[in-house]
């Protein structure tokens, strides 16, 4: 998909010509980027179909950056951007990427310091020369050398979207190609891990060769890192790295259990399998002393024999699976089919790119039965927060669409959890809202105990629904915030407080961990999209992704209740 590499490509013109002070243009070019993010099929499909008309109909695609896009779609490049690339400070498209480092900081620290790379702004912090400059300090350099950290660390592993669409990509191109009699992804990606290092592929075919062939001359190869006559690996151009491996039918189950993982959930199993006079590899499951192969080609019989019920991938991280596959109490996992609706959804109100109606009409077509709209409260001035008339005109929209789609539209609002923990709009407002959903959206560096008590005084207002994104982390550039989060979610349960499972690949809030930690208090979630376009309501199967590594089943999650049963659910809240 030339999407992705192209809305890329706007972000960094905008932050480079913000570097260079040009004033609205940075806005303009993210617009673009966001537009095209949200497409929901290739850009080039789009212009060989209806040509620049096509591309200007996109959101935020005017004649200027359409010049661009049909460059980038002839040449591979936009002139433009290699210029500015050229012409700008040097290392700055490097350190822009760091969090908390605009561009008037990067000017100042390449005009005083002869900071030109992330390598040399390390030093500095480590010789203490940041505190020097005016306005910095040592909180300052702390502060950066934490953003440097998560940098590096988001770059050694990918997005959880990013993998799985690398991986469908290549897995559709090798069935054209090759018709292999199966072909599917394992390692972390089965087991929905929020970042995933590389991509897993197993095979079973009889012309491995060609097979191996086809892998290895995919478009978008950076390199090849090595190629044999059953497996390879390559590096995209993406950086991301595909490995495959072909397999023999009969162990295609126990190849599919060994590469799927985790290591430690392996390293368990295997040592149950001893216990039980067994020995376990890839290539099956054989007695030990005979050397016999019991099994092999199912996974689902490798766990049976081996006294389990079949552990399904989340759940494989040696934490508690093994106890409840031995007494057959492993839980029936939510589905992305069990959602009913989407409770978190952002329109061109506030930050989103697609109208009310657009993500509407998305909602039915998805089939679901209830949606929420929840653009920004007036605080948010960054994102565009809706003040009292806007959100009151929002209102009209809704109402005429109302009556002419069937499924039920919420009027709701992120409603900003301000620094004392009251909410963003007058109680007249909030009573008037079906839904409301709380949201801390700044003051992240409060101490624990003052942070704890905000959440948890916006958790006893009587018009907040659901608590987003609760831990404030994004993933590979900010920690959440310092909470007690045990006596933030016991809150919660006490006051009958729904906590959100956001979708969007960089935020997956609550984690997998926090779920569970979560769940011992009996409170419930919700899995939302956060969506900020229409294209992006599918983001909840990585939502689902977490709520299954976090042992939930449909009943702990409300939008897979009816509507009626979930306006019950609020009544009491
Ligand atoms: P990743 O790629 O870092 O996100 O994580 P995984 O889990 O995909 O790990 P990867 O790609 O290194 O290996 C795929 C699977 O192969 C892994 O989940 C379990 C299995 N595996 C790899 N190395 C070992 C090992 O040393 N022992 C055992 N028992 N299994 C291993
Ligand atoms: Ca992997
Ligand atoms: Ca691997």
């Amino acid at each position: 998909m030339k999407n992705r590499e192209l809305a890329n490509t706007f972000y960094e013109i905008a932050d480079l010509l913000e570097l260079e002070n040009v004033q609205w243009k940075p806005a303009a070019y993210r617009k673009a980027a966001r537009g095209i993010e949200n497409l929901t099929e290739d850009i080039s499909d789009i212009y060989e179909r209806e040509g620049t008309e096509g591309l200007k109909s996109i959101t935020g695609i005017g004649s200027n950056i359409c010049t661009h896009i049909v460059e980038y779609l002839k040449t591979g490049k936009i002139e433009k951007f290699e210029k500015l690339k050229k012409q700008s400070m040097s290392g700055a498209s490097e350190l822009i990427e760091i969090e908390g480092l605009g561009p008037k900081t990067i000017r100042k620290l390449h005009d005083e310091l002869d900071i030109k790379s992330i390598s040399d702004l390390r030093d500095a912090i480590l010789k203490h020369k940041i505190q020097e400059l005016e306005g910095m300090g040592e909180k300052t350099e702390q502060n950066l050398l934490e953003a440097i950290r998560n940098f590096e660390k988001s770059h050694e592993r990918m997005q959880i979207d990013v993998a799985i669409e690398t991986a469908e990509d290549v897995i559709s191109y090798l069935k054209e190609q090759n018709k292999p009699d199966i072909i599917n992804y394992a390692g972390s990606l089965r087991r929905m891990k929020e970042t995933i290092g590389d991509i897993d592929v197993l095979a079973v075919t009889d012309n491995s060769e060609e097979l191996i062939e086809s892998f290895v001359n995919m478009e978008d190869i950076e390199r090849i890192v090595s190629k044999g006559r059953t497996r390879s690996t390559v590096v995209l151009k993406n950086g991301v790295s595909v490995d495959i491996r072909v397999i023999k039918n009969e162990s295609y189950g126990s190849a599919m259990q060994y590469f799927t993982g985790s290591k430690q959930h392996n390293i368990e199993l295997r040592n149950i399998a001893l216990e039980k006079g067994y020995k376990l590899s890839e290539y099956g499951l054989f007695e030990k002393e005979s050397g016999k192969k019991i099994e092999g080609r199912s996974e689902e019989r490798i766990y049976g024999t081996l006294g389990l019920a079949f552990i399904p991938p989340p759940l494989r991280e040696n934490r508690s699976e093994f106890e409840a596959a031995k007494y057959d109490n492993v839980p029936d996992l939510i589905e992305v089919g069990d959602l009913r609706g989407d409770l978190h959804i952002h329109t061109d109100f506030s930050e989103g790119v697609d109208s009310i109606e657009s993500m509407v009409s998305m909602a039915e077509e998805i089939g679901y039965d209830y949606i929420a709209i929840t653009d920004h409260s007036r605080s948010r001035k960054v994102a565009n927060g809706l003040s009292i008339d806007e959100l009151k005109d929002q209102w009209k929209q809704i109402d005429d669409l109302s009556g002419k789609y069937s499924i039920k539209i919420l009027k709701g609002s992120e409603v900003d959890i301000l620094p004392d923990g009251n909410l963003d709009y007058p109680d007249n407002i909030l009573d008037k809202l079906d839904i409301v959903v709380g949201a801390i959206h700044s003051g992240f560096k409060y101490p624990e105990s003052k942070m704890t008590r905000r959440i948890i005084s916006a958790m006893e207002s009587e018009h907040l629904n659901i608590l987003a994104h609760p831990s404030g982390r994004l993933i590979g550039k900010r920690e959440g915030y310092k909470a007690d989060f045990d006596s933030v979610f016991e809150a919660a349960a006490r006051n009958n407080k729904i906590l959100e499972i956001n979708s969007q690949p960089k935020r997956l809030d609550l984690n997998d961990s926090m779920i569970i930690r979560a769940k011992k208090t009996g409170v419930k979630f919700c899995i939302n999209s956060d969506a900020h376009g229409s294209s992006q309501m599918e983001h909840v199967r990585y939502g689902t992704g977490q709520a299954k590594r976090g042992w939930l089943t449909a009943d702990d999650v409300v939008n897979t209740y009816t509507y009626n049963k979930l306006m019950k659910t609020f009544d009491n809240s």
